[in-house]
């Protein structure tokens, strides 16, 4: 007796998902669906949700922060990934609350998928450069066979990256070229960002305004020492230029940071074997924070086409890192160079992270990175032995024990 209402509730039921499917089937028009090409320019995404308008959300790109400067980044499209993933840390830590533009540079076209995943990462414009092949390949004056066989004999002798031809070339366009791609002459100041970085720290300012509010020109964070190796004559070509130009050597400079050798900077550890007075310290140069108008200076520019001309690039393999490092540390005051104790950073295989711990709570700081094969580095190497920064804090601008920033905005 308890059947008849079970029946009548069942066929409601099926009635109900029947005119449903119909409904549902009505407004689907399906066909036209079935030609759509997904990733194609101007059709909707296959996972577009439904709920929402499909006109993707406009991005505010408009720039918040207040100095004349961009985020760059030299990269290919096979690191995509790695390019994301700094972008996601740089962005969330630093520069959604400042929206400054992304400069991505390669020698070859970005492909779609690059230029689509980097802008929907980015919080600002985005824009994407072509290198010239003569800003990119070997000058003229490069003996090809010559520096063919050099990669050979650096492969041999298993000097990292020293066989790789496209490495000699991103170091010299990063040592002379970079700063006068054509996009880049439109901004004052630049932050170097590479793939696969990890920044540990929430800024909590804008690192552009305080550099020139405090009359910086060039900021680093890690200083280390370079492979001998690979500059063999680097301090010759150097020495060669400081007496050709010597007006344009700062009188106020830094070169004591890169020409001292006393080993309790390092620990008691000598650097063995050095056959030049270069002691081969360096900013890294992973990550930089600079002014583009000291780069394009006079200065630096005779400086530059003066090691160019000496071919190191490419028969030897003189890393940006340190041609940048020595083209400061001579013809920059040495008051003008920042070293940036208050930012956590990571690029494979050395971390650093800031030592005080109000600073470290204050600035969210995770001091803990991933490395390969997912292998945490978990200490600082801004206090090992291969570590240049208390040979910077003796002969640099000094060490500090003052917050110099306030730390207190965006709490
Ligand atoms: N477009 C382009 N970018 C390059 C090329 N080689 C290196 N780069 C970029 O130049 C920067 C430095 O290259 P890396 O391979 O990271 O060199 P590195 O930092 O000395 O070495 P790693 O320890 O491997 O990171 C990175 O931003 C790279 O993406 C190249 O041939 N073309
Ligand atoms: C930004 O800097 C560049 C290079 O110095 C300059 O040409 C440009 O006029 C500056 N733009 C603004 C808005 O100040
Ligand atoms: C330094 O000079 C010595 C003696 O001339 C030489 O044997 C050695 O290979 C040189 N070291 C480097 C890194 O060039
Ligand atoms: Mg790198």
């Amino acid at each position: 007796m308890f059947r008849g209402p079970l029946y009548v509730l069942a066929f409601a039921i099926y009635c109900y998902l029947v005119f449903h499917y119909l409904s549902l089937s009505d407004n689907g028009g399906g066909g036209d669906d079935d030609s759509r090409i997904p990733v194609a320019k101007g059709s909707p995404k296959l996972s577009s949700n439904a709920y929402f308008d499909p006109e993707p959300l406009a991005k505010d790109r408009t720039q918040i922060g207040k100095e004349n400067a961009t985020l760059v980044m030299l990269v290919r499209n096979f690191e995509l990934k790695g390019a994301l993933l700094s972008m996601r840390l740089l962005e969330d830590r630093f520069n959604r609350h400042y929206k400054y533009p992304w400069v991505f540079l390669n020698e070859v076209p970005f492909d779609d998928e690059f230029i689509e995943k980097t802008t929907l990462m980015a919080s600002g414009e985005t824009f994407y450069e072509l290198i010239p092949p003569e800003d990119w390949f070997p000058p003229k004056h490069i003996n090809i066979p010559k520096f063919k066989l050099n990669l050979e004999e650096l492969y041999n002798e298993g000097v990292v990256y020293g066989g790789v031809e496209s490495y000699h070339n991103m170091c010299h366009f990063n040592s002379g070229y970079f700063y006068r791609q054509k996009r880049l002459l439109n901004y004052e100041w630049y932050f170097r960002v590479e793939p696969d970085v990890q920044y540990l720290c929430d800024f909590q300012y804008d690192p552009f305004q305080l550099l020139r509010e405090n009359n910086k020109l060039y900021g680093f964070i890690i200083a280390i020492h370079e492979y001998e190796r690979t500059v063999i004559s680097l301090w010759d070509a150097v020495q060669g230029f400081m007496e050709a130009n010597p007006k344009l050597i700062h009188p106020h400079n830094a070169i004591n940071f890169i020409t001292t050798y006393e080993s309790d900077l390092n620990k008691g550890h000598t650097v063995e074997n050095l056959n030049s007075s270069y002691n081969l310290c360096h900013f890294w140069s992973n990550f930089e924070i600079g002014n583009l108008e000291f780069f394009r200076g006079e200065a630096y520019g005779k400086y530059f086409d003066y090691l160019d001309r000496y071919g190191g690039f490419y028969y030897e393999r003189w890393g940006d890192a340190p041609v940048h490092t020595i083209g400061v540390s001579l013809l920059m005051d040495r008051d003008q160079i920042h070293h940036f104790e208050d930012i956590g950073y990571y690029h494979l295989p050395f971390m650093t992270c800031p030592k005080s711990q109000d600073v470290l709570t204050s600035k969210r700081c995770i001091c803990s990175a991933n490395g390969p094969d997912n292998v945490q580095i978990n200490v600082g190497m801004e206090m090992e032995k291969f570590s240049c920064l208390a040979r910077w804090w003796r002969y640099g601008s000094g060490k500090l024990f003052m917050n110099d920033v306030d730390y207190t905005s965006f709490t």
